[in-house]
């Protein structure tokens, strides 16, 4: 390498960040449980820890009360599968392109490559997925009567029970490994996304059937009285029961943590909750005066009560990391008029800052975010800059596993970030929203101006009115340290600040975090 004045200036500034000592490979009694609660569309300000009076989420507050709360935690996207994406493989979505996935998406995560429960399995971890997958499945052209692969168990887990895709599109059935639950030979499953199969009514059809009026991307096959995206034949004994769907996914892994309390292992827990279709239970219908969005809400938090008791009963409560988290920023109506808009009231989903899902603008990926981990971490808050993308080569170095070349590429060690022993964590990280990408350098924040190949990515969203700020096509500049909301841009001011974090983000895209 010829070291100009440009190569030096990002090698030291890449020193700064990279460099992570690896540790002596940690004996069996070290290796803590990981338990991940990955929450959908989940507000910073949905948590009543945060600001959120309209909901009660008394076991959320007692997990912050006993744990770290993060005010600067991120995932690495503003929508789920390149989040998700990002999460499980070290490497930001652009890298492949990554958007929402269609319903019917081949597999997105390739069965070859690293991944973090392939990491975690290397250190003795016994691996598990339960919930929301939306990470493509099979090879494109999945015939769910027959055994669906690849999937997670080619990726690294042990056990997977999934919603295959999101709660808004078909098949709206369980997956158990290989195989739908409840499947019947006698009544095989058909899926298209193409034109409607079948005898099912679509929403569009028949309005008077639906108990939320939809948008038309979501007004296809009816099922429980829900028009869905997509349109689905055959498989009426494998249908789930929405307003179940956190009973039957909390039964899954409080199954997993008894049968694995033995091992080491690692429960990544993503919730259907609180994206649409917002159907709670019975038992918290009601419970807020802010409609389902709200009582999803609720919900979410007895799912939350509901495993940390387990963990006790189990006695597993001291030496297991247990992490809550979102997948993205909040959204009010996103397919189905639910009264989110209409009985929202007070609350802030997004607390003080600007954006949601979607977005570019801060609320897109600051997430509500608790790490506890009784045996090690004491309680309190932290103001470090931590991203999701952080867990792979955190958890990898605290393991004493040594990452490849080339893997988890743009995941850092911030495994002090996370214990609340550093209160700095990242110098640089990255925002990915739908159409925009942005830079955070301390406490400066950068919006990249959007292209023409981004956008027609997005031709999906109906008009860019649909994202706070839409498609930005101008530089934006932020110091979110007195401009927290994002309402002053500086980027005219500040030219040469631009130019700056434009070269920074170049390099990085590029690069990756850990050349
Ligand atoms: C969008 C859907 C939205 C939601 C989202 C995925 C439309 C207009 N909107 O395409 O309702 O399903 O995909 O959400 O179809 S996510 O949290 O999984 O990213
Ligand atoms: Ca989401």
């Amino acid at each position: 390498m010829i070291y100009t004045k440009k190569s030096i200036f990002f090698l030291s500034l890449f020193s700064l960040i990279a460099c992570s000592e690896e540790p002596e490979i940690q004996p069996q009694q070290d290796k803590p449980n990981i338990i991940l609660l990955y929450v959908d569309d989940l507000g910073y300000g949905d948590i009543g820890v945060n600001g959120a009076t309209k909901v009660k989420t008394p076991h959320i507050d007692r997990l912050a009360a006993e744990g770290i709360n993060f005010t600067d935690a991120h995932s690495s996207a503003a929508t789920c599968t390149p989040s998700r994406y990002a999460l499980l493989t070290g490497e930001h979505g652009f890298r492949i392109d990554s958007d929402i996935l269609e319903g019917d998406a081949p597999a997105l995560i390739a069965s070859d490559r690293p991944t973090l429960p392939k990491m975690l399995k290397k250190a003795g971890y016994k691996t598990a997925v339960i919930g929301k997958w939306h990470l493509g499945l099979g090879d494109g052209n999945v015939n769910w009567n027959e055994p669906v692969l690849p999937g997670p168990l080619e990726i690294g887990f042990d056990y997977s029970f999934l919603l295959p895709i999101t709660g808004d599109r078909v098949p709206t059935v369980y997956l158990e490994g290989h195989h739908v639950v409840n499947a019947d030979p006698n009544d095989p499953i058909s899926v298209s996304y193409t034109g409607k199969i079948g005898d099912r009514p679509h929403g569009s059809e028949r309005p008077d059937l639906v108990r939320y009026q939809a948008d038309p991307q979501h007004n296809e096959t009816i099922i429980n009285g829900v028009a869905r995206i997509g349109s689905m034949a055959g498989g009426e004994k494998a249908l789930w029961d929405d307003e179940n769907i956190p009973n039957v996914l909390n039964d899954k892994a409080i199954d997993f943590i008894k049968s694995s309390k033995d091992d080491p292992f690692f429960l990544y827990y993503a919730y259907h909750d609180i994206h649409v279709p917002r159907m709670p239970h019975p038992d918290f219908v009601g419970s807020t005066d802010m409609g389902p969005r709200g009582d999803a809400i609720a919900q979410v938090d007895w799912v939350v009560g509901e495993i940390m008791a387990e963990l006790e009963n189990q006695n597993l409560s001291e030496n297991t990391i247990v992490i809550f988290t979102s997948d993205n920023g909040p959204v009010l109506n996103d397919g189905y008029m639910d009264d989110a808009v209409e009985r929202l009231g007070s609350h802030l989903p997004a607390g003080k800052y600007r954006g949601g899902k979607y977005s570019a603008y801060e609320a897109g990926t600051r997430m509500p975010t608790i790490l506890k981990w009784p045996s090690k971490v004491a309680p309190g808050t932290s103001n470090a800059l931590v991203s999701q993308i952080d867990l792979y080569a955190s958890l990898a170095s605290y393991l004493g596993i040594k990452l490849e070349t080339g893997e988890a590429k743009d995941s850092l060690n911030q495994w002090d970030a996370y214990l609340g022993k550093d209160q700095t964590g990242r110098e640089l990280m990255i925002e990915e929203s739908v159409v925009n990408i942005s830079l955070r350098q301390g406490s400066w924040k950068y919006i990249v101006p959007t292209t023409p190949d981004r956008i027609k990515r997005a031709e999906w969203v109906a008009t860019d009115k649909d994202i706070d700020g839409g498609f930005m096509k101008d530089p934006q500049l932020y110091n979110l340290s007195d401009d927290p909301s994002e309402q002053n841009n500086l980027a005219s001011e500040m030219p040469d600040k631009v130019q700056q974090m434009q070269a920074i983000i170049d390099h990085l895209q590029n690069n990756g975090f850990r050349e």
